[in-house]
């Protein structure tokens, strides 16, 4: 069993050992092959009657898949790192405190030992601080992926463009269902996974206070972020599909994987009759559905429902009412099904 820190409460030891075990994967051509499990898996998983399109569902986004495949994903990166340290554990951003923050670029997970903070402008949005930056020649990006430099503008997406708050964590946590028919990034679709993933907007909710992307896919558009250059659309490393070249994604997947699991001992709490809060359980699409197997990995979606099974478990910092709390309740939308 071991445990899975807040990026807060990291010794300066620990994000040493953290940091230099990512570089040594990096220098041996391993951290690479991950980009391209991300990338490989967007090829579309649809039933018969739906789009043949990635950008409707696919193996480990925009479905019930997305939480579980990710789980598995950093339990796979994290063997990596143990095999180099066996003392590490990937830890976890909570971007709702840093939300909070007078100035939310300035967070602790930013800091000169650990991920480096914002690009710089005169750079072309390169970040040319801490162990990440393009300069030290440790962590270059092949072209293909979207090199050759990490590139972050914080917060430029849209204007105002603000981390998820912990009351957006909430309409997540509030959510009773894992997922629903037709299980897609539609805003209209409810549950659980298609809110945390951040696909349920204003359109598909009049609670939602903010323009755009909500909640996983915010963090992911807030961090990257875009520009022009001579004209050329850019964007960030957080944004297309090969993100996980910026560091932070494994930080901001753990939190997703911190929330899922947290909302996974409430419903076993308020409702356990509905275990295993899973769906699919049969009969939807493909990789998606419980017995389905994680490619290109072995273990099924059940096999990594339960995170004390399989060997971990999640500080416990800000014991607020998120996980305290176990009865949430606020009014339905009209929008809602
Ligand atoms: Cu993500």
């Amino acid at each position: 069993m071991y445990i899975r820190k807040s990026v807060q409460s990291l010794s300066k030891e620990e994000k040493k050992a953290f940091v230099s075990a990512l570089l040594i994967l990096k220098k041996e051509g391993r951290y690479d092959e991950y980009i391209h499990w991300h990338h490989a898996v967007m090829t579309p998983t649809v039933l018969p009657n739906e789009p043949k399109d990635a950008q409707y569902r696919n193996g480990a986004h925009r479905g019930p898949s997305f939480l579980p495949w990710h789980r598995e994903f950093l339990l796979q990166v994290e063997k990596d790192l143990q095999n180099i340290n066996s003392a590490i554990s990937i830890p976890y951003w909570d971007w709702t405190e840093d939300s909070k923050l007078p100035d939310p670029t300035k967070g602790a997970v930013w800091s000169e030992d650990l991920m480096g903070g914002n690009g710089v402008e005169s750079n072309g949005w390169r970040v040319d601080n801490g162990p990440f930056a393009y300069k030290t020649g440790n962590w270059s990006i092949p072209i293909e992926h979207d090199g050759p430099a990490l590139t972050r503008r914080f917060g430029s997406w849209l204007p105002n463009f603000n981390l998820p708050t912990k009351d957006d964590l909430y309409m997540a946590m509030s959510e009773v269902l894992y997922d629903t028919p037709p299980y897609n990034s539609s805003p209209f679709t409810t549950g659980f996974r298609n809110r945390l993933e951040g696909w349920v907007t204003m359109r598909g909710d009049n609670l939602v206070k903010t323009p755009g992307s909500q909640l996983h896919n915010r963090v992911h558009l807030w961090v990257g972020g875009r520009w022009t250059d001579n004209g050329e659309e850019k964007v960030g490393s957080m944004v297309p599909m090969t993100s996980p070249n910026d560091p932070v994604f494994l930080l901001h997947h753990c939190f997703i994987d911190k929330i899922w699991a947290d909302w996974q001992s409430i419903q076993a709490k308020n409702n356990p009759a509905a275990s295993p809060h899973y769906a699919p359980e049969k009969n939807g699409p493909s990789g998606h559905n419980l017995d389905d197997e994680l490619k290109p990995w072995n273990r099924t979606i059940r096999d990594v429902l339960d995170i004390k099974k399989i060997g971990y478990s999640y500080e416990e910092i800000n014991s607020d009412e998120m996980t305290m709390n176990t009865s949430f309740s606020r009014p339905r939308s009209p929008f809602e099904a």
